[in-house]
């Protein structure tokens, strides 16, 4: 649901965001790292076009995802057609908690950085080399990452049942509520 107050607390998400990010970083300093270099097996794999047996539609807003969650069954591949209808970046993501908590980091990061605005991804900055061979460049087979009015398709074949969840992970967002729970049954 398309709310002002969600719309509010999307823009002091940012400030909020910053403030989590250090809380998250001291937690896991003296914490445990969770499952976050876990396999990729535990959350499903890339699936092949072939295999599709249902389409599901998501459509991203500020802040929200419709629908709220999903069910699927396990071993199933799935076409997720993924619109973004809001005035912001917005990510469809599938992992856990941890690997969502991961990446909201590496999010803020990209956002310090300047590869990723409120409204737009900077291309040509998120493939630069940071050093270390790596870019910020996001080509995981588990998410998109969609400017204002684009649309893109994610083919996912989920595997056992696991506590999994669709999220976006753009600073701020997952706090204000785009989150939603991928069930099994
Ligand atoms: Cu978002």
């Amino acid at each position: 649901m398309k709310t002002i107050s969600s719309r509010l607390a999307l823009l002091s998400g940012y400030s909020l965001a910053a403030i989590m990010m250090v809380a998250s970083s001291l937690a896991s300093a003296s914490g445990s790292h969770g499952d976050e270099h876990a396999p990729k097996t535990s959350i499903g794999e890339a699936g092949q076009k072939s295999d599709v047996t249902r389409t599901i539609e998501i459509t991203m807003g500020d802040s929200y995802f419709e629908p709220e969650n999903i069910s699927i069954k396990k071993g199933e591949t799935i076409r997720f057609v993924v619109k973004n209808d809001g005035d912001f970046v917005h990510e469809f993501n599938i992992g856990t908690a941890a690997m969502h908590a991961n990446h909201q980091k590496e999010m803020m990061m990209m956002m310090e950085h300047g590869a990723l605005e409120a409204d737009k991804i900077n291309h040509k900055m998120m493939k630069m080399d940071m050093g270390d061979g790596k870019s910020m460049q996001h080509d995981d087979p588990n998410s998109v990452l969609l400017e204002p009015s684009k649309s893109a398709e994610v083919i996912w074949k989920f595997g056992e049942k696991t506590k999994l969840e669709f999220a976006c992970n753009v600073p701020g967002h997952y706090e204000s509520g785009m989150m939603g729970e991928i069930r099994f049954n």
